[in-house]
């Protein structure tokens, strides 16, 4: 569909003004906020990854598209989060640290809110100590972004800290993000893993059963 490419090509060309006028465009036509999302954000995010693997785009690059993609959720984020009302449980969630990579993660929290999760944003960038506060502080989940080989480590470092502060037993941990797997999240010792923000939900909701 030609405004869906619009949007794709908006986020790809770092344009924060026509990603947010095709995005209200494409809802007044009756699109829907999860094709929007799927179909023009993330794919034209991709893209803009794909480009910089290539060296054709470089950092600033990236980070304008960022901010188109982040301009676009705003306008979203009550169109995704519409449905949750329950207080399914708490949960603290934070991007690792070294790392400062967050639309993922703004994506999960908008994903958890909407199924009815009260979040705790940790923010970026995020050391082990304020994982361990969080879940001291009454967190069910602790649960961890990161977009980076080179800080992936540092979930496993959290999962240890939690271990040595006497902490771990008390929380569910939860790690995704795009270079996490199954098998990652098995190794470091984590509770649950998930590919995507949708996912993210099942996967929380079946860890506070399990936790009963
Ligand atoms: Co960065 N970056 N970046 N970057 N960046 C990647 C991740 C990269 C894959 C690009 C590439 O090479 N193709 C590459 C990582 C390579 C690697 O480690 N294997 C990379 C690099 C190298 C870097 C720098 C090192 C570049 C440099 O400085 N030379 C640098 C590092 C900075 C740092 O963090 N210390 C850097 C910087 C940046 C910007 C700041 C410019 C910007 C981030 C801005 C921001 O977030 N506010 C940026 C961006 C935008 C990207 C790409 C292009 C897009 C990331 C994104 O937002 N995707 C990315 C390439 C790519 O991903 N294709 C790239 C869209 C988002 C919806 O997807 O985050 O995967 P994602 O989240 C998904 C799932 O992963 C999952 O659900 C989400 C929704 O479905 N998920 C979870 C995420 N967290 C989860 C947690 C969960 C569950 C699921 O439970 C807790």
């Amino acid at each position: 569909m030609a405004l869906l490419e619009d949007i794709r090509q908006a986020v790809i060309d770092g344009n924060a003004k026509a990603t947010v006028a095709k995005v209200e465009e494409g809802l007044a036509a009756g699109l829907d906020a999860n094709r929007i999302l799927n179909d023009a954000l993330i794919s034209g995010m991709q893209e803009v990854g794909r480009l910089f693997e290539e060296g054709e785009y470089f950092v600033p690059e990236m980070l304008i598209a960022a901010r188109a993609m982040t301009a676009a959720l705003k306008i979203l984020r009550p169109l995704l989060a519409a449905q949750g009302v329950r207080a399914l449980g708490k949960i603290a969630i934070g991007t690792v640290q070294g790392d400062l990579h967050d639309i993922g993660k703004s994506l999960v929290i908008m994903m958890l809110e909407g199924a009815g999760f009260e979040i705790v944003d940790l923010g970026i960038d995020v050391p082990a100590e304020r994982f361990i506060e969080a879940a001291r502080g009454g967190a069910q989940i602790v649960a961890m972004s990161a977009l980076l080989t080179t800080t992936m480590t540092n979930m496993k470092t959290v999962i240890d800290a939690l271990k040595a502060e006497n902490v771990r037993d008390q929380v569910r941990v939860l790690i995704g993000g795009a270079p996490i797997t199954q098998s990652y999240a098995d190794e470091i010792g984590a509770d649950g893993y998930a590919p995507d923000a949708t996912s993210a939900v099942r996967v929380a909701q079946s860890l506070l059963g399990e936790a009963g």
